[in-house]
Formats: C-alpha cells, sequence, structure tokens
C-alpha cells in the first residue's frame, strides 16, 4: 500500500469518527427534552446540596422548595407539577397492606393453632404454646398470662371444631394486642394543632427517616400540607434522603448544609417555616445517637424547647424495627424516657418473624402501636389496625 492510500484511509477514518460524534451529540440533545430526561434532571438538581451554611444561633438552616417551587415555598401541598407524584390514597392502602400482613413472615398465631386444634393437649403442648410466644418477642409475662387464660377456657379442652377453636384464639389474641388505646396520630384528631408538629425518634437504622418520607406522603395523600425539617444534622446524607422524600410529593425540606450543624436550629426553622406558611402538619426527623442517656435527653429536649417557642409538639413517634427484637426494646426505654413518646411507628415488620414484639412494646411503654411499616416501598406504611394484625398471624382460614 502506498503512502497515499494510507493517507487516504486515515482521512476516511476521522470523517466517520467526526460523523459519529455529531450523531451521538444530536441524539442526546433531542433526549434532554423527553419528558422522561426532564424528570431525571429535576430530581438530580434537588438532590445537590446547596452552599448555604447554617450558623448555631437558629438562623443558618434553610427551608428548600421542592423541585419545581423553588419560588413558591409556602406552596406545601401537591403540585399539579409532573415532577411530583400522586402518593397512594388511604382506602387502597389500606386494602393492598391487609393483604401483605396476612402473608408476613409471622406463624406463631398459625402454629398456636396447629398445638390447640389437638384432641388431648399435654403438658408439653403447653411448653409448646408457651415457648411459640416466647420466640415470637410476646415477653415473659404476657405470655404467661395468656397461657393461664388458654388453660383455664373450658372451649380448648372442650371443643374440637377447629373453627371455634380459631375464633376463640383471635379473640384471646386480639384482647392482648388491642388494649383499647386511641391509635389515631394525633395529628389527625379534632381540635389538633395546625401546624400539627410530629418529631420522629429511635435508634439509627430503625427508619426514621424513610418513616418521615412515607408519613409526610400518607397526609399529602390525604391533601394536607407537610413541612419537613432535617433534625438529623450528623450526616448530610441524611438531610438529602428526606430531601429526595419530599421532593417527590412536593413537600419543602428545612436542612442545613453543615454537617454537626446544631440539630435544634434547624428544628427551629423548620418550625417557623411551617406556622408562617400554615401548613398542617410539620415532621422532624433526628438523628439517633445513642451515646449516652444525658447526651440523648439533652439534644431532645433542645429540640422540644426550640420548636415549642413557635408550635406546641403533639406528638413523639418512636420508631422500633421489629426484626431487632428484645434489644431494641432496651433502646427504646432510652428514648421514651428522655422524651415522652406519644405512639409507636413498628418498622419492618415485613421481614420479622416475631410479630409479638407489637403486645410487648405496648405493656413495656404503656403508649399505643399508631403505624407499622410493611416494605420498603414508599407507600408501604399503614395506620396499625389491630384486627388485621391478628388475622394476619392467623393465617387465611
Ligand atoms: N423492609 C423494610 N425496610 C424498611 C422499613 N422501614 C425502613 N426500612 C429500611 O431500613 C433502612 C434504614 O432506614 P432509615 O430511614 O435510613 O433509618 P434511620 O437511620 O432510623 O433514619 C433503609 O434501608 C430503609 O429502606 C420497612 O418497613 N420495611
Ligand atoms: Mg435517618
Amino acid at each position: 500500500m502506498n503512502t497515499y492510500a494510507i493517507i487516504a484511509l486515515v482521512c476516511a477514518a476521522v470523517v466517520l469518527l467526526l460523523v459519529a460524534v455529531g450523531v451521538v451529540i444530536a441524539l442526546r440533545k433531542r433526549g434532554k427534552h423527553s419528558p422522561h430526561a426532564e424528570q431525571e434532571r429535576v430530581d438530580g438538581q434537588s438532590a445537590q446540596p446547596s452552599r448555604q451554611g447554617a450558623d448555631e444561633g437558629g438562623h443558618g438552616a434553610q427551608p428548600r422548595a421542592p423541585a419545581g417551587q423553588a419560588s413558591r415555598p409556602d406552596q406545601t401541598g401537591p403540585s399539579p407539577s409532573q415532577s411530583v407524584e400522586e402518593p397512594e390514597s388511604s382506602s387502597s392502602r389500606m386494602t393492598r397492606l391487609r393483604a401483605k400482613l396476612a402473608k408476613s413472615p409471622n406463624p406463631f398465631g398459625k402454629a398456636l393453632f396447629t398445638i390447640l386444634s389437638k384432641d388431648h393437649l399435654s403438658e408439653s403442648d403447653w411448653e409448646d404454646v408457651e415457648d411459640t410466644l416466647l420466640r415470637a418477642d410476646v415477653g415473659a409475662e404476657a405470655s404467661e398470662q395468656l397461657v393461664d387464660e388458654l388453660r383455664s377456657d373450658a372451649r380448648v379442652n372442650g371443643e374440637k371444631d377447629p373453627a371455634a377453636v380459631r375464633a376463640m384464639l383471635r379473640e384471646k389474641l386480639l384482647a392482648m394486642v388491642d388494649n383499647g388505646q386511641d391509635r389515631s396520630l394525633l395529628a389527625s384528631r379534632p381540635g389538633a394543632a395546625k401546624p400539627s408538629v410530629i418529631v420522629m425518634v429511635g435508634v439509627n437504622g430503625t427508619g426514621k427517616t424513610t418513616t418521615a418520607g412515607k408519613l409526610a406522603r400518607l397526609f399529602v395523600a390525604d391533601g394536607k400540607s407537610v413541612v419537613m425539617g432535617a433534625a438529623d444534622t450528623f450526616r448530610a446524607a441524611a438531610a438529602d434522603q428526606l430531601e429526595t422524600w419530599g421532593s417527590k410529593v412536593g413537600v419543602p425540606v428545612v436542612r442545613s448544609e453543615r454537617e454537626g450543624a446544631d440539630p435544634a436550629s434547624v428544628a427551629f426553622e423548620a418550625a417557623q417555616q411551617a406556622k408562617d406558611s400554615q401548613a398542617d402538619l410539620l415532621i422532624v426527623d433526628t438523628a439517633g445517637r445513642l451515646q449516652n442517656k444525658a447526651n440523648l435527653m439533652d439534644e431532645l429536649g433542645k429540640i422540644r424547647r426550640v420548636v415549642e417557642k413557635n408550635l406546641p409538639v403533639e406528638e413523639v413517634l418512636l420508631v422500633l424495627d421489629a426484626t431487632t427484637g428484645q434489644n431494641g426494646m432496651v433502646q427504646a426505654k432510652v428514648f421514651a424516657q428522655a422524651i415522652g413518646v406519644t405512639g409507636i411507628v413498628l418498622t419492618k415488620l415485613d421481614g420479622s418473624a416475631k410479630g409479638g414484639i407489637v403486645v410487648s412494646v405496648q405493656r413495656e411503654l404503656g403508649v399505643p402501636v399508631k403505624l407499622v411499616g410493611l416494605g420498603e416501598g414508599p407507600d408501604d406504611l399503614s395506620a396499625f389496625d389491630p384486627e388485621s394484625f391478628v388475622d394476619g398471624i392467623l393465617g387465611a382460614e
């Protein structure tokens, strides 16, 4: 091959390369105008940390309007903007989550039913009943009480019709789970303050931030306006996580850009913003550090005090991971002592075979389970309904 031929080949290759680059650029430009690409761009923008910092004096946290609403931070309700999702309605959610609960890996009710349906119950069968309850985290005191009640109920030994045994067991389990306490959120009751404040507390990793986000969706689905405060300033990622939840449903998130900023100052700003914008709800996310009780009391007490300069704190929800069983209970007690708790959110019930924790946590802390987390999906949070729960652990007939 002579030199001219080589030069001609190289030129042809360069021309082809230029054409290919041109085509790629043209395609990208077009892609940017597609609705899907627009959505990605908006979401990406909302996750960008801003450069503004917070000072310790309570004036540094910045309210961030959700993507697409930057010029209207007071508009906290769902927006017609395309980038805002419409959360699942309460009724559709309840039906779906009831079905999910019925399939949850919480077979202790079924195990009890199998034992109690036997023709004759021996001493070791009764021990099995108690073991089953203890393994499901019902707690020693409640397990013993239930076994005593079952043993003294003539229907257990006399009645062998499975449907009747099942009905009797259902009634006893329901009495154990449902202690007659009002499980509605204070914010949903008549006469609730406006904005009504909810503070989320609990150990790291239990699901506080996720639950705050899911809870905001629940209220948005009911037509309420919400503001969230990212008072977990321990890691910047925690505020980003909350902001992502907020931006999806058009809920502004008040945050600080500075890692380690004073959580109380963020909570203060969030309360101010919720009050100024006349929101229905303020949800404050907190950090779950548990170095020592004095420190925790100090931090949570300060958050409560500064919020209360603007708004009464009506609800403190303790978030508890159902899979941690009795270990989680010990930590929960520390939080309950550090800040008065008005309700419990039991998360990860979808992945736990220890549903009996509902019984032990209510007994030990004296407050009702108000909400349950049944998955990682954005609408997998439900009001706790004792009847559905008991039907779930007993399994389908
Ligand atoms: N399966 C399941 N996972 C959950 C649930 N709630 C939270 N999680 C997960 O638990 C992890 C920790 O949640 P996060 O909200 O960051 O916990 P935080 O440290 O208390 O704020 C995340 O991976 C969540 O997706 C639930 O109800 N079910
Ligand atoms: Mg968190």
